[in-house]
């Protein structure tokens, strides 16, 4: 059967850096993230008889082969839960830069679970679709549930799952995305997950993790912005240190990200609250109030930063009617 999926891409507020289980992508720590809007893919996926091999296609081309067999792994997964042995067709489509590709997405996991396991004739329940998407890239197993959710790191493949702790309209705060550049980042997330180790200021890191994760929890359930906007920017400046100190050093950073970075700073300190977040990339996320909104894009065009994208929280993966192919 032909089934089509619509998965957001997530923003980490506590972020998933470091693996315990590099196999079964079991995470060193819980994680939280929101869902966005406007940042997603959409897969169509049938299986069909007379196929030789699973067809990828990306955004109208074709990937590369890490990529490729990425996903024709993940496939497997889908294959294994059934008594198909048929390839399928799988054409995907983001609406953001392919710089950061399928295998490197959560959205493009989560879309592919979706629509595979339907394909497929599966009715799984959105905790086994979020422990599937899991071992296709850990943070795509959050992009399964709606609006706020927390991946609960686990100690085995069915303990390891997102599920959400908040609908999406829970609290009107927004995550505008800034792009910063639209070149491929030269150290995948997945390397760098590996490095984190090697960082002095690891342990640390983790020793903390537990308490920073209740944290942010209450403050998302007190909806007390201020409180909120500090724990997920300290966050996120500790994992790039650790990032920074790993051996060898990743440097995901921009010189336009420390600009973005620094006005931020200047614009709280003249009233405005923003706070910001930055994943494996140099995309900054300016996390905010709805009212502020149009204030901050407004200083974001000013200031010279004009390519960004307003999110809103979102549901997480959905079926969808318009295929596409
Ligand atoms: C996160 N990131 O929590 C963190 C913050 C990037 C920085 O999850 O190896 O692509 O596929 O499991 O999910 C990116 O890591 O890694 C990531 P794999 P993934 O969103």
């Amino acid at each position: 059967m032909k089934i089509t999926a619509k998965a957001p891409a997530n923003i980490a507020f506590i972020k998933y850096w470091g693996k315990k289980d590099k196999i079964l992508r079991l995470p060193a720590n819980n994680s939280i993230s929101m869902n966005l809007s406007n940042i997603f893919t959409i897969t169509t996926v049938e299986f069909t008889k007379g196929l030789i091999s699973d067809r990828v296609e990306i955004n109208g081309g074709q990937l590369n082969p890490e990529e490729e067999e990425r996903v024709v792994k993940h496939l497997d997964r889908i294959r294994l839960h059934t008594n198909i042995k048929d390839f399928a067709r799988v054409v995907t489509k983001n609406n953001f830069p392919k710089g950061t590709g399928i295998a490197s997405s959560a959205s493009g996991f989560a879309a592919l679970t979706l629509a595979a396991a339907k394909s497929a004739g599966l009715n799984l329940s959105e905790k086994e679709l979020s422990i599937i998407a899991r071992q296709g890239s850990g943070s795509a197993c959050r992009s399964v549930p709606d609006g706020f959710a927390e991946w609960v790191a686990g100690n085995s493949s069915e303990t390891s799952f997102a599920h959400s702790i908040f609908p999406s309209n829970w609290w009107k705060i927004c995550d505008i995305t800034v792009l910063i550049s639209k070149t491929s980042k030269k150290v995948s997330s997945t390397e760098g997950h590996d490095l984190a180790e090697s960082s002095p200021f690891y342990p640390a890191r983790i020793a903390d993790m537990e308490n920073k994760v209740s944290e942010i929890k209450k403050a998302l359930r007190e909806k007390k912005f201020e409180k909120f906007g500090e724990i997920l920017e300290e966050e996120a400046i500790n994992m790039h240190a650790v990032m920074m100190t790993s051996k060898p050093a990743i440097f995901y950073w921009l010189p336009k990200t420390l600009e973005l970075i620094l006005l931020i700073r200047e614009w709280r300190s003249n009233n405005l609250p923003v706070y910001f977040t930055i994943d494996a990339g140099p995309s900054v996320h300016l996390i905010c109030e709805k009212e502020n909104e149009k204030r901050i894009t407004q200083m974001l065009f000013k200031s010279g930063f004009k390519d960004f994208i307003v999110n809103d929280p979102s549901s997480g993966a959905k079926l969808i009617n318009s295929h596409l192919f």
